[in-house]
Formats: structure tokens, sequence, C-alpha cells
């Protein structure tokens, strides 16, 4: 069985993350979303409600869930019996980061894999943070996330204001 588990900050998720959470959910056995909780970073929404989004997003895809984790990827793979990260590449910058990412955790264990699956052309200028830059000056991101990410959006700025 091929266990995948497709890391990141989903700060919040977007079309371009749903649209690799589908295609990995086509090839792999079981997709773990894992949300890093990353204590240096100050991110917009709680790994809470950002687990929240995701789980609300990935209804309906099957064999696919979300959780969240600390420390190392690798560890957290070994404790899930995980053995493929998928990673999604934009642009040449993303290479770039990847490529090192992938170098360490193989040193750090060669029994997994990772997994790079190209950007769908529609979302490869998507991110986080553009959605975030947006929402935050009250621009329209009802092409880039689901609805009740647009609200959570939204909410987090009014209340911020
Ligand atoms: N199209 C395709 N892929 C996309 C898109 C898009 N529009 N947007 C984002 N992605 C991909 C990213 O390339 C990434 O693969 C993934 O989706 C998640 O993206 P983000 O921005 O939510 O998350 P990141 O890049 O901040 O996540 C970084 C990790 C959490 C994966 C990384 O920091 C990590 O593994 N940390 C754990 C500590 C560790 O083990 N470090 C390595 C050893 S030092």
């Amino acid at each position: 069985m091929i266990h995948a588990v497709y890391p990141g900050s989903f700060d919040p998720v977007t079309f371009g993350h749903l649209d690799i959470i589908q295609r990995g959910a086509k090839i792999f056995d079981k997709v773990t979303v894992a949300v890093l909780i990353n204590p240096n970073k100050n991110p917009l929404f709680t790994v809470e409600e950002r687990v929240e989004l995701i789980r609300e997003a990935i209804k309906g895809i099957p064999h696919v869930e979300v959780d969240s984790f600390h420390g190392l990827l690798i560890d957290y793979m070994r404790l899930k019996q995980a053995n493929t990260i998928i990673k999604g590449l934009r642009a040449v910058s993303d290479f770039e980061y990847e490529l090192q990412m992938a170098s360490i955790n193989r040193k750090l264990d060669d029994d997994i894999e990772t997994f790079f699956m190209m950007t769908n052309n529609t979302y490869s200028y998507l991110s986080s943070s553009i959605v975030k830059e947006v929402a935050r000056h009250h621009g329209s991101v009802s092409d880039l996330v689901p609805q009740f990410v647009e609200e959570a959006l939204k909410e987090k700025f009014n209340t911020k204001k």
C-alpha cells in the first residue's frame, strides 16, 4: 500500500493545493494532508482552523484525511508508516527549494520517496500568500479558494481591521 503525505502550511488551503490533493488521491492508496505546526511562523489561521478548512475541502474525495504535525516531516512519516511525500511544483523557484528539501529528507531516510506533481496551469501563480494579500485588500478570491475559505478570510480581515 502506498500511503502518501502532502505536507504544507496551508494558510489557507487554495484551489492549487486542492488540485494536487485530488490528483494525488487518484494515484495513491491513501493521502494524508499534513499541516505543519511551526512555532517560528505567525500564520493567519490557527492550526485547528487550517485543519478544519481542509477537512471541509476534502469532503467527498476518497481515501484522503487531514492531520497536523510538528518537528521533522521524516519523523512524522515514520510515525504514520507513510512512504511517499507529495510536493507541488509551480516554478523554477519552487524546484530549487524542493530539491534541497528532498535531498535532506532522503539523507534522513532513504526509504521515503518524494513525488513531485506539476501545478495545473490554471493555478500556477497561486499561493496562500497571494490569496491573503488579495483578501486583505478586500479583492475577490472566489476563483482562488473554496467559498467557505473566502468567508473565513473575510471574517479574519474584518475582525482585524
Ligand atoms: N500548485 C501546485 N502546488 C502548489 C500550489 C499550486 N498553486 N500552491 C502550493 N503548492 C504546493 C507547494 O509547492 C508545497 O509543496 C505544498 O503545496 C504546500 O504549500 P504551502 O505553501 O502551504 O506549504 P509550505 O511550502 O510552507 O510547506 C513547507 C513544509 C511544511 C512542507 C516544510 O517546511 C516541511 O516539511 N517542514 C517540516 C520540517 C522538516 O522536516 N524540514 C526538512 C528538514 S530541515
